[in-house]
């Protein structure tokens, strides 16, 4: 039903009401800000972006590091019926360029590092009006934070958004074509706090929660922003590269009750921990992971060295969290868990009827937290929004005790350290190589059980290590570290289908 109702309003008012204003909300860069702070800083940013124009559903692009202008800007957006995109920090100008102007972006703040890739845009985005710089001092032609605190926050306008109105988008990418823009409803927004956020995390007031993935990605804001805050909690935000000895000081200075991180960071803190690096959990009850599946080893090593259980748990930026998940000391290694109550989930046949127990099957998921749809892309909509359900591109099986296991993707996307990586694009890099004829892409397990590219490449030369090394550094010369092929495998051919189709099933098998 649609009813009235503010995101921005319902993370922060209670509080305040309940005369917790003076409660720690945040951390950063050793200062607390109280959740009074952020109301106030949240309302001036609302009312700063009204005095520039941006109206309700205005979409007001985000590209900021984890600090807490990220906070105000996306709370103060949301709060005036404005539509904060959330964009990541490590992308290429080219990217920006098709981002930006597919939301249609009003405003824009981002910070002043990542300003530079942004600059030679502003001409070709005529609907981008207002360019909002934080960090460092502003070049002409953009305003900072201070400009847009200036106004009082008694002057914002309420604006009366309901359960069904925009919320905020994020973006997430595809096999093909161009990342695709997923719409959360306000009503939506924050439920899985009240799912996950209760039922696997156990959150209450006195939790401080740290989150590595970054608040620009689902996990992110959700772990960062919506739970905590949901909860009258505290998050500690870091705004740098999370380098595993930069995380773990932070874990030893700020004392987080509950870490969030991706399974490859979990194996990285553990690398830097068996090569020495200093590390103090002893403040931490619980360790949640996402974004790709967690080795079962990598689950023993990590219980038997701190004593703590990592719960894995599935989730997407489609469907708004996790929703299958392992629990508190009933966790399964190598599996994702169970459904959490409020959702239910299905494992289905190509002919659409469900699978039996231990039959591998496409996974499609309903629950209170699911977006709505893309924007302006109805053929992707039609394939994933199924009515109430979401399907998610994701091959599992469930036991007779409801435990789900992962087994890749129906498509043919790589998940790499809760990334994801295409193989089309890894392919376009190697096939500049002059040595190379053709090449294919897939997923493939590394010693620690997790998953990286690896390239089946035909080459007018035959196999070649030297060319395999050579291959590996003209590959990283143009992609980002993720995206890197680990291993280069010569093949005389490649498996096709009669139409000439790559089968990538069948290098994923050899
Ligand atoms: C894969 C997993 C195996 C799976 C996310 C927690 O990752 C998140 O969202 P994205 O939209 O990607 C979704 C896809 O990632 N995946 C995620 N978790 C697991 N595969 N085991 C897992 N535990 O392919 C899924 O479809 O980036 C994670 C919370 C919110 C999120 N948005």
């Amino acid at each position: 039903m649609t009813e009235l109702f503010n995101l921005a309003a319902a993370l922060l008012e209670p509080h305040l009401a309940a005369g917790h204003g003076g409660r720690p909300a945040l951390r950063y860069e050793g200062d607390t800000l109280t959740y009074a702070e952020i109301a106030d800083l949240v309302a001036r940013t609302g009312a700063g972006l009204n005095k520039l124009g941006v109206d309700v559903e205005d979409r007001v692009a985000l590209l900021l590091p984890d600090a807490p202008q990220f906070i105000a800007a996306f709370l103060g957006a949301t709060r005036i019926g404005a539509v904060p995109v959330t964009l990541s920090t490590l992308l290429a100008t080219d990217e920006y360029a098709y981002l930006l102007d597919d939301c249609r972006a009003r405003a824009l703040v981002v910070h002043a590092s990542v300003l530079p890739k942004i600059e030679p845009l502003r001409p070709s985005l005529p609907h981008l009006k207002s360019v909002i710089v934080g960090g460092a001092a502003p070049p002409r032609g953009t305003l900072t934070f201070a400009d847009l605190w200036d106004t009082p926050a008694a002057r914002l306008p309420a604006v009366e958004t309901t359960t069904d109105d925009m919320a905020f988008w994020q973006y997430s990418s595809g096999t093909t074509g161009r990342p695709k823009a997923i719409v959360h409803l306000h009503g939506n927004a924050s439920q899985a706090a009240q799912l996950h956020g209760r039922l696997v995390a156990e959150l209450t007031a006195d939790d401080r929660v740290f989150s590595v993935p970054k608040l620009f990605f689902s996990f992110g804001l959700n772990n960062s922003c919506i739970f905590p805050f949901a909860h009258g909690a505290s998050a500690i935000l870091l705004p740098d590269r999370p380098d595993p000895r930069l995380v773990l000081d932070t874990i030893a200075r700020e004392r987080p009750t509950i870490l969030y991180h991706v399974p490859t960071g979990y194996a990285g803190l553990l690398a830097a921990i068996e090569a020495g690096a200093p590390a103090d959990l002893s403040s931490v009850r619980r360790c949640i992971s996402a974004g790709e599946a967690l080795p079962a080893p990598l689950f023993e090593r990590w219980k038997a060295r701190f004593g703590l259980e990592i719960l894995d748990g599935i989730g997407s930026t489609e469907l708004g969290y996790i929703c299958i998940s392992n629990r508190p000391g009933q966790a399964r290694p190598g599996t994702s868990g169970q459904i959490i109550p409020g959702y239910e989930a299905v494992v289905l046949r190509a002919d659409g009827t469900h699978a039996a127990v231990g039959e591998v099957g496409d996974l499609q998921v309903r629950g209170p937290s699911a977006a709505a749809f893309y924007w302006r892309k109805r053929e992707a909509t039609k394939h994933t929004f199924r009515g109430e359900w979401v399907f998610t591109g994701d091959r599992y099986s469930v036991d007779t005790d409801g435990y789900f296991t992962y087994h890749g993707r129906s498509d043919d996307m790589i998940r790499v350290s809760g990334l994801w990586v295409s193989p089309l694009d890894v392919e376009a890099v190697l096939l500049r190589h002059a040595k190379v004829r053709e090449c294919a892409v897939v997923a493939r397990l590394d010693d620690d059980g997790l998953v990286r590219p690896c390239a089946y490449v035909v080459s007018s030369d035959g196999p070649s290590d030297v060319l395999a090394a050579e291959l590996l550094s003209f590959a990283s010369r143009s992609l980002s570290a993720y995206k890197r092929p680990r291993w280069i495998e010569f093949l005389p051919e490649l498996p096709r289908t009669s139409t000439g189709k790559i089968q990538r099933f069948k290098l994923r098998g050899r």
